[in-house]
């Protein structure tokens, strides 16, 4: 098949998502052909049959704003027509589903549209009447929508109103890069000692993400047991979850690390993630830790509880609930036996649920389906 991708090519898990999607697919001899505003960061080799098509937006004085999204349609539509595309999947409703119709109407040929929802376009933008509508015309006008837990697939039909079949097919990450090592020297690098447990919280530091609840979390779990916390990741809250370590007395205990790109070596070094999120449609780098052997708690929320089995491969608290999240922690920590087996369950529910060979497998059967079907 030949399959034309758009997504964000920035960090963030739908575009890790898109990405590897596309490496796998061409692995297995289909052509994959990207079209998006930048290289997308994980494409970080030549991989000889995909092929990427940047999207220019032209920065004319008339216009008061660039249009981003007439230029992403005209360069879909160019790329549908002279590259014969089969599939057309994008990531993201708002907008590239809209950009993806209006290629498809501007194109000589017909190509089968695959939308696929990552959340924050239905849990943000489909909250809002200005975007509703658009948002439901480009699940409606898909030829196939898919969404990355069975929680975004039920919010979708209740904020939306949709009626169109959405099959849920939950995220994968690649096996090849997340997967425990042995990286002892690496603990020391960081001034972690023997004997000292690591806790790890990976986002980007968006408001929904709660970071300061892993702070505190954080503060109860070190009044019992000797840790550290390593926050990984940047964006609007990092001064506030700052200024909070600075005043819990935790700059000692609390490594910034900022944006990193080795997040498989980072997991290596912890024991335990924890994701307080008030919105989280699948919680990406729950998976990435649970490939590294690493137990996590998370709140009730979205499609976490889909991913962490509770009391097996870690636990879930509600919403707020720091008491209880650092209860768990203390438990599971100070249990070297119970740590083991919840590290063992987390990566074989990883293997058994989400292995990249059965997702992708889930995207050609209905790439193949929709082909099918005129
Ligand atoms: O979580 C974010 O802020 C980034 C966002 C994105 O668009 O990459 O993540 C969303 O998609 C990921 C991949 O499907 C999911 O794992 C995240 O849970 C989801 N984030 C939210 O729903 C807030």
């Amino acid at each position: 098949m030949k399959i034309g991708i758009t997504c964000y090519p920035t960090v963030g898990g739908s575009g890790i998502i898109a990405t590897e999607l596309g490496k796998l697919l061409a692995e297995s001899g289909h052509e994959i052909h990207f079209i998006t505003s930048s290289l997308p960061f994980r494409l970080n080799r030549v991989y000889p049959s995909i092929y990427y098509h940047e999207v220019d937006v032209n920065h004319y004085p008339v216009f008061q704003y660039p249009p981003y999204d007439l230029a992403l349609a005209t360069k879909m539509a160019e790329v549908i027509d002279r590259e014969e595309l089969d599939v057309l999947h994008v990531h993201y409703a708002m907008p590239h589903a809209i950009c993806a119709i209006l290629a498809r109407d501007i194109a000589d040929r017909d190509v089968k549209i695959v939308t696929t929802l990552h959340g924050t376009d239905i849990t943000v933008l489909g909250i809002d009447d200005t975007f509703k509508k658009m948002i439901k015309y480009g699940i409606e006008r898909s030829d196939a929508v898919t969404a990355v837990s069975y929680s975004l697939a039920e919010e979708t039909r209740d904020q939306l109103g949709v009626e169109e079949d959405i099959t849920v097919i939950h995220n994968f990450v690649n096996e090849q890069e997340y997967y425990k090592k042995d990286l002892e020297s690496l603990k020391q690098q960081y001034g972690i000692q023997p004997g000292e447990k690591v806790i790890i919280h990976i986002s980007n530091f968006r408001k929904v993400k709660r970071v300061e609840d892993v702070v505190h979390t954080f503060h109860k779990i070190n009044q019992q047991v000797n840790a550290k916390l390593l926050l990984v990741g940047d964006g609007p809250e990092y001064s506030c979850v700052s200024n909070l370590v600075s005043k819990l007395d935790l700059k000692d205990k609390v490594l910034f690390l900022g944006k990193q790109k080795n997040i498989s070596d980072l997991l290596s070094i912890s024991d335990l993630k924890v994701l307080m999120s008030e919105k989280e449609s699948f919680g990406l780098v729950l998976l990435e830790a649970m490939n590294c052997e690493v137990p996590c708690i998370g709140t009730n929320i979205g499609g976490i509880p889909e991913v962490i089995q509770h009391d097996k491969t870690g636990y879930i608290v509600d919403l707020g609930d720091i008491d209880q999240a650092a209860n768990y922690a203390i438990y599971l920590l100070k249990d070297e036996d119970l740590l083991r087996t919840f590290s063992k369950n987390a990566l074989a529910f990883a293997q058994s649920s989400f292995h990249s060979s059965m997702i992708v497998k889930q995207y050609v059967n209905l790439y193949d389906e929709m082909l099918q079907t005129e």
